[in-house]
């Protein structure tokens, strides 16, 4: 009930009387009162006055639940949502939540991880309370050789996600990191799990530094966060709305046709690779060219001296000449 006491408060913007909670939600006066408190234990400023009523004032930066299903617009995308305060990674507990029956779009949120993980066995940094670690468990009825694309819709959704929500440039570098001002604020991380020719599972992890903190020495080179950009205060759950309402009308695309033939335009006005020179790291062999966007496949464009290479996203990452993205 507390989720949906502050959706009516967040909605109202004045008084909300105690009568009214009750006879919306058929409860006692005092089951409301105990809401509020623990709302307000929880961080919540509301303010109580005789005769007019609650209202909510302040919010803080949560990121569980009952915030997150308090502002919930979307249609199927996170109508399960599970939220640990610390867990070792979001993807592995929407793995076991996989083999547990968990339902499509079912989204796993942390404030914290101790084992974030990154491509190949790298790890990525998820510090207390400054970032979004989060999965999409997925059980798409799609071939398995086309999964790989959704990394590439996910980069969309969650690029357009926080253009909205900042107000800035950020741009998509080739195939799963979100890039602010050369320096990488998001990283996408797609498990599958498949039979010889049947997908059991998709999971779409997703890491964001959103409040300014301090990296490792091995990270601070290419790592930035959102806030530290944008001038302005981020609320945490606000971006994971905004990208889980992106994310299901991307997919919806991407499902219709099982490829980014609908996507690849906008994909590409948003690729800060594009036009530029690039070199291909962990592949078989030396790619190096300039970069002249993605197929409707997914694969990234390059023009080498000799020809024209067409790279899949698998397991490769792409570097600038002389840098990580320039
Ligand atoms: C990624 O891998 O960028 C995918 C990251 C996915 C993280 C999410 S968090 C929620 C979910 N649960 C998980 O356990 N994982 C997902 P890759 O392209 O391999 O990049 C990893 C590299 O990025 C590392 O080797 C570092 O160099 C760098 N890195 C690590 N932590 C970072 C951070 N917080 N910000 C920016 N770069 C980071």
């Amino acid at each position: 009930m507390k989720a949906e006491i502050l959706a009516v408060l967040r909605q109202d913007a004045g008084y909300v009387s105690g009568q009214e909670l009750c006879n919306k939600f058929g409860v006692s006066r005092t089951a409301i009162w105990k809401a509020i408190k623990s709302l307000k234990e929880m961080g919540y400023e509301i303010v109580a006055v005789p005769n007019k009523g609650y209202r909510l004032m302040g919010i803080p930066d949560s990121i569980n639940q009952i915030e997150l299903k308090s502002i919930r617009e979307t249609n199927w995308v996170g109508q399960e949502i599970i939220y640990y305060d610390a867990t070792d990674s979001t993807n592995v507990r929407a793995k076991e939540l996989a083999e547990d029956n968990y339902p499509n779009g079912t989204v796993v949120v942390a404030n914290h991880q101790s084992a974030g993980r990154g491509r190949r066995g790298r790890s990525w940094e998820s510090c207390r309370n400054k970032g979004i670690y989060m999965s999409i468990l997925l059980k798409p009825d799609i071939h398995q050789n086309n999964a790989s694309m959704l990394t590439l819709v996910t980069a969309l959704a969650i690029n357009n996600a926080i253009r909205d929500v900042t107000g800035q440039d950020s741009y998509i570098k080739w195939p799963n990191d979100i890039i602010i001002d050369g320096k990488k604020v998001c990283g996408i991380l797609t498990e599958m799990s498949a039979q010889f020719d049947y997908i059991n599972h998709i999971v779409i992890g997703i890491g964001i530094n959103v409040h300014r903190q301090e990296f490792s020495e091995d990270v601070k080179r290419i790592a930035g966060t959102i806030e530290s950009t944008c001038g302005k205060e981020i609320h945490r759950a606000f971006l994971i709305e905004k990208i889980l309402e992106n994310f299901e009308i991307y997919y919806e695309k991407f499902l219709e046709t099982e490829d980014l033939s609908q996507l690849a335009k906008e994909y590409n006005s948003q690729l800060i690779n594009m036009h530029k020179q690039v070199k291909v790291l962990d592949a078989k062999e030396k790619i190096e060219g300039k970069a002249l966007g993605i197929t409707e496949r997914g694969e990234l464009i390059i023009d080498t001296w000799e020809s024209r290479k067409c790279i899949s996203s698998g397991e490769v990452s792409v570097r600038g000449i002389y840098g990580y993205v320039e």
